[in-house]
Parts: structure tokens; C-alpha cells; sequence
């Protein structure tokens, strides 16, 4: 079986991850259909999930959405256990590092696991660790989001999680916030997980150049979600860039 994690390590330094809210997609599948499909060529695989508003109900008519238009991969990105669907090939399964509240750290975990497991869902071991403004994923995950100045703080989290075994680490500024992770901080991560642990970074990436710096400082993967909804010719510039090696 064709594993996801090996296809997002095949394209380290230039996958692209185009995310779709299915909040958002519930209220306006003609208009997610065509972006998805025309971000489609260049996405590596797409993430479906959110923070607020999203069932199993939503998260389905997501992940078919976007099969239906692209023959991609679809992974979860779970706000919740009720996100976990059969209809998707893999699952970021996250524990939101910095969050203060034991629910986005084990117990959300333990809700899903036998759903994962029952549905045969790739589980892909996620750290997902908040930086910066945090947007509505650090307001609902309840978490100490790290100050961007404040490297020395990363530099634990990313080290935990590499040393916890975690497969790929997703580094989050926050759903549309107006400053992405600093490339320093993203340079950072990377020098301490080197190529053992999979970074993805998301967040306020709403230019080329931004997503170019971005991989150039180390990340092996960009999730581009608000451009894709407010502009999409720009999310698929963005994703072109990043494939096509920047
Ligand atoms: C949010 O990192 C993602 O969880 C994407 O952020 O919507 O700002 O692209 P944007």
C-alpha cells in the first residue's frame, strides 16, 4: 500500500499542502471545487479539517469534494476526534504540544485512535507546536503559543518531539495572521530535526515569496489555506513556486 508520509518525504523542500475548511467548503462547494482542482497539479497532498464547526458530516463531504476534482492524497487535520472519516487516506495525528489543556495533548487521542483504527486511516505522528499570534487554532487549543523571538523556547518543543518519535512536526502561526512563522525560528527547527522528523509550516502564507523563504530556510513542506479562499490565483502561484522548487 502507497504510504502518504513517504510520499510528503519524496517531496521534502517542496511539498505543498493546500487546506480546506470544511466549515467553509459546506457553505460554497462550487467555488472549493474549482480551487481545489486548480491548486490540484501542484499539491503533494491536501489537508481537510478545522477548528470550528466541522463534524464527520463536513469532513466527508470535504475529502469526496476534492477526490472528485484531484486524484491527490487527502489527509485530516483534525480539530477534533469527530473529523476522523474513512473517505481520507491518511490523518495528521496530533498532539498540540503547547497546549495547556490535556484534551489537544492525549485525551482528543484516545477518542480517535479506534476510529483510525477501525476505518484503516494512516495515522501520520504529528507535533504540532503554536508560534506567534496563533489565530483561532491557539485560542481553541487553549495553548502558550511561543513568542517568535524566543528561539531557545522552539528549540525545546522541537527537540521533545523528536526525541517523543513524532514523524513530522507542523510548526502554526494561525489561520490568516498577519505575520507567518519568522524564517529564523523555521531555520531553527530544522537544523535541530535535520531530515529525521518531516516540518511543515503554516500560517499566514499569503505570497510567493513568503512560501519560497520559507522552504529555502528549511521547511520540507507549506500548508497554504486563507489565500486559497481570498485569492486563489495566488494560492496557486504560491503552490507552483514551492513545487516547482522555488
Ligand atoms: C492554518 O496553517 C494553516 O491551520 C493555514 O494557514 O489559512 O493562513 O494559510 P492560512
Amino acid at each position: 500500500m502507497k504510504m502518504i508520509y513517504d510520499e510528503l518525504v519524496r517531496h521534502r523542500g517542496r511539498a505543498v499542502l493546500p487546506l480546506l475548511d470544511p466549515d467553509k467548503v459546506v457553505r460554497d462547494e462550487d467555488f472549493y471545487s474549482e480551487a481545489a482542482r486548480s491548486v490540484c497539479p501542484y499539491a503533494t497532498a491536501f489537508l481537510v479539517g478545522g477548528s470550528t464547526g466541522v463534524g464527520q458530516l463536513e469532513t466527508d463531504r470535504t475529502v469526496k469534494l476534492v477526490k472528485s476534482v484531484c486524484d491527490k492524497p487527502v489527509i485530516v487535520f483534525p480539530g477534533s476526534p469527530c473529523q476522523v472519516v474513512p473517505s481520507a487516506n491518511a490523518i495528521l495525528f496530533m498532539s498540540l504540544l503547547n497546549s495547556t489543556n490535556r484534551k489537544y495533548l492525549i485525551d482528543y487521542q484516545l477518542e480517535g485512535a479506534l476510529l483510525v483504527h477501525r476505518y484503516g486511516v494512516e495515522p501520520i505522528p504529528t507535533a504540532y507546536i503554536i508560534v506567534g499570534e496563533g489565530g483561532t487554532a491557539g485560542w481553541v487549543g487553549e495553548a502558550k503559543a511561543i513568542p517568535p523571538e524566543k528561539p531557545e523556547l522552539l528549540a525545546m518543543y522541537v527537540l521533545a518531539a523528536k526525541y517523543l518519535g513524532f514523524k513530522l512536526v507542523y510548526l502554526e502561526a494561525g489561520s490568516g495572521v498577519r505575520r507567518s512563522v519568522p524564517p529564523q525560528m523555521v531555520g531553527l527547527a530544522k537544523k535541530l530535526l535535520g531530515d529525521e522528523v518531516f516540518l511543515v509550516v503554516g500560517g499566514g502564507i499569503k505570497d510567493v515569496s513568503t512560501a519560497v523563504e520559507a522552504v529555502r530556510s528549511g521547511a520540507d513542506g507549506i500548508v497554504i489555506g486563507t489565500v486559497l479562499e481570498k485569492d486563489p490565483r495566488t494560492g496557486v502561484q504560491i503552490a507552483k513556486a514551492v513545487a516547482e522548487g522555488g
